[in-house]
């Protein structure tokens, strides 16, 4: 049996139970009981906050979890990434008032910064070699430099639209952060094995997401420059229509390949061009 770990409630919380639904798990997601078993998979979902989740895994009372690369690493937890899931990206990021002038890092030198994530700013700061006040805060990190409390301020930042709407401005990216898949270093014999099977339809449908699969009808006298275009996979499947001198040609293509090519593909005569999401994708 597998413990994996997810949030709760919050912004992880949907995107995880969604992936794990993905790789065929049967969730009860109505009651989000503590503990539920996934019905077809050797599997339990433990719901908990995810600042909880680096211990619990370190621990061993979850073997897996599924937080933000940025909770993981505030946490300090000897805990290893298994898989970059590529949902809830965001930046953790240093912002001081807009109209204060930043030349660079050394701005911070004997400032005040607040934050929530202590450890990292901590870490930065060493690394540059700056000493500054850090003042941690849990939440609503951003009103600190206008109540006077704090010079600047470290915080995650997605769209950059709350440290706009507080006179803030967004001056060093220290961190880069993503949902990631983390689990206890030594797991047994029993559990690896489980995860290596969830791991391998984990990678099934995260490869599918960057995909989709186009399906167009070409005259045959272009079907050698049609498949020229098109970057597939390998090579892509072409079937006699039963119109005569036209073909249908199926194949794969990287999600945001398609605006490059359909212009291409028309102008060699490719027509009824469909393209259909991929939900798996096994190579
Ligand atoms: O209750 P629990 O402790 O489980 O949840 P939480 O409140 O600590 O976390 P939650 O659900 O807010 O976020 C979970 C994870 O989502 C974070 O640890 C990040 O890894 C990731 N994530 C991605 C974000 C954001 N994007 C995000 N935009 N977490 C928070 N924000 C907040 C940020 O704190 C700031 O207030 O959104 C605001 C900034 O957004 P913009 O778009 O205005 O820049
Ligand atoms: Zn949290």
């Amino acid at each position: 049996m597998l413990k994996i770990a997810i949030q709760k409630s919050g912004r992880l919380s949907e995107k995880s139970i969604e992936l794990l639904q993905d790789c065929g798990l049967k969730i009860d997601t109505v009651q989000r009981k503590l503990i539920a078993d996934a019905k077809n998979f050797p599997a339990q979902i433990l719901y908990l906050r995810d600042d909880d989740i680096p211990q619990y895994v370190a621990d061993g009372v979850a073997d897996v979890g599924i937080i933000g690369e940025n909770v993981m690493l505030e946490s300090g937890k000897p805990v290893k990434v298994v898989k970059e899931l590529g949902f809830a990206g965001c930046r953790v990021s240093l912002a001081v008032p807009k109209d204060r002038q930043y030349d660079g890092p050394e701005f911070f030198e004997g400032k005040k910064i607040a934050t929530t994530y202590v450890r990292i700013l901590q870490n930065f700061l060493d690394e540059k070699g700056i000493s500054a006040e850090v003042h941690h805060i849990s939440g609503s990190v951003e009103i600190a430099p206008n109540i006077g409390l704090a010079d600047g301020i470290m915080d995650i930042v997605s769209t950059g639209s709350t440290l706009l709407s507080n006179g803030l401005k967004e001056v060093e990216t220290v961190l880069t952060s993503q949902a990631v898949m983390v689990s206890q270093p030594a797991l047994t014999a029993e559990k690896e094995e489980i995860l290596e099977k969830l791991l391998f339809r984990v990678n099934a449908v995260l490869k599918a997401k960057g995909y989709q699969y186009i399906l167009l009808n070409a005259p045959n006298e272009q079907l050698e420059e049609i498949i020229k275009i098109l970057p597939g996979m390998r090579s892509p499947t072409v079937l006699p229509l039963a119109e005569e001198n036209w073909s249908s040609v199926h194949t794969v293509i990287e999600d945001n390949q398609f605006w490059d090519v359909i212009d291409a593909l028309k102008e060699h005569g490719a027509q009824g061009i469909i393209i259909v999401p991929i939900e798996k994708m096994v190579s």
